[in-house]
């Protein structure tokens, strides 16, 4: 290992806690966000990146659904969510997201990612007759469905017990959770941009309660908008105090606030998030989560551009092909809906790195000869 000349001086003994392998501390954590020494953060986060995966990459082919955006919360940080009867607010009949699952349907595709706002009339039954008519039509495909938020609501409006929900919807054929709803863990942050979601302590035991059903999940964390560098360590220490526990998070995403068209930015005006910032979220993480497989550079956020570079700063996973994403556009985003699997592939490899077409749970997808031909 050459002898490592950082600009800011003050990393040495955190480069040398990750060198040896050492788990980092809150105050290592604030200290790695409060630096503006990007390339030696990013070079840390790379070094743990490589002995944990060398060079492979992963993606994936898939397909976001998101069956209704009508929702009881009036979160501020969303652009997303609407009342029942304004324009632009849509549910999908059962047959609707069924037929929208299979629109340029391929056998390539090998997951579904659904969620959705908080309906205010939709029973929980929707929801199981969702997934087990989705698992009916597509057996193939692994069903990553509902937030840890709308799992609470489910409970909630139900009167079941969150495993309960859980088990009811696994019977159905659910496969995994997906991360969002995080937001930041921080009371004092949450009571502004999202009061009327669940907070730390039940978006855990969600997890929590899905892993010990057997399930895996992923975790996020939305950064950019009032949180300090303090409530972003925490954040990834609760994620990784649950994660010593239960090991059932395959992915931590960090997610970049958008403001375009949300109630946060309509009280005061917010800018983007830069790439040096998105950038530095990576490698934090990589650096912080030691126990947690895989960081995801989620392109449809961070643009494919700086996705791509995120792939040298700790990432090792960018998604997949999504198809039609919603919450993000919504929110201003400029990017492309979806990427095909060949343009994944060239921006892997362009950074020098190899490909590595994964299923939800990480196992390879072998290709025949037809499915690689599949134009996804
Ligand atoms: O929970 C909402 C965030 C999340 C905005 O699990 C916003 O693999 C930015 O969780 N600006 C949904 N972010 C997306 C999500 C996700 C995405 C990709 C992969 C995975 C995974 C999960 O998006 C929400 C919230 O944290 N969000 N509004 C906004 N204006």
């Amino acid at each position: 290992m050459p002898e490592l000349q950082f600009e800011d001086k003050t990393l040495k003994p955190i480069a040398e806690k990750v060198l040896a392998g050492e788990r980092l501390n809150f105050d290592d954590g604030v200290r790695l966000y409060e630096s503006s020494d990007l390339l030696a953060i990013g070079f840390l986060a790379h070094h743990v990146r490589e002995s944990l995966h060398g060079k492979r990459t992963h993606f994936n082919v898939n397909r976001h659904i998101n069956p209704t955006n009508v929702c009881v919360a009036t979160c501020k940080l969303c652009a997303f969510g609407r009342k029942p009867d304004v324009p632009g607010a849509y549910t999908m009949a059962l047959e609707e997201a069924f037929r929208i699952a299979g629109e340029n349907w391929t056998e390539a595709v090998t997951e579904f990612h659904i969620v959705g706002g908080l309906h205010p009339d939709l029973p929980f039954e929707y929801y199981v007759d969702l997934i087990r008519g989705l698992k009916e039509r597509f057996p193939s495909v692994h069903l990553k469905a509902f937030t840890a938020v709308e799992i609470g609501y489910y409970s909630h409006i139900s009167r079941l017990s969150i495993r309960e929900v859980l088990e009811r919807l696994i019977d159905a054929g659910l496969g995994s959770l997906p991360g969002g709803g995080a937001e930041i863990f921080a009371p004092a942050v949450r009571r502004v941009i999202c009061d009327h979601k669940i907070g730390a302590y039940t978006w855990l035991k969600v997890h929590r309660t899905a892993h010990q059903l057997g399930l895996r999940s992923t975790a996020t964390m939305l950064y950019g908008h009032i949180e300090s560098p303090q409530d972003r360590v925490d954040h990834l220490l609760q994620l990784r105090g649950l994660q010593d526990e239960t090991h059932g998070f395959e992915t931590f995403i960090p997610l970049a606030f958008h403001p375009a068209n949300t109630e946060l930015a309509r009280l005061v005006p917010w800018p983007e998030t830069s790439g040096f910032m998105d950038l530095k979220s990576v490698a934090v993480a990589r650096l912080l989560l030691d126990n947690f497989p895989h960081i995801k550079a989620y392109w449809i956020m961070m643009t494919p551009r700086v996705a791509q570079v995120a792939l040298r700063f700790g990432a090792d996973d960018l998604d997949g092909t999504v198809v039609e994403e919603k919450i993000y556009h919504d929110a201003g985003a400029t990017t492309p809906q979806v990427m095909t699997r060949q343009s994944i592939i060239r921006l892997i490899t362009e950074a020098g790195l190899e490909p590595f077409e994964r299923d939800t749970l990480y196992r390879p997808v072998t290709r025949t000869e037809t499915s690689v031909a599949v134009q996804v």
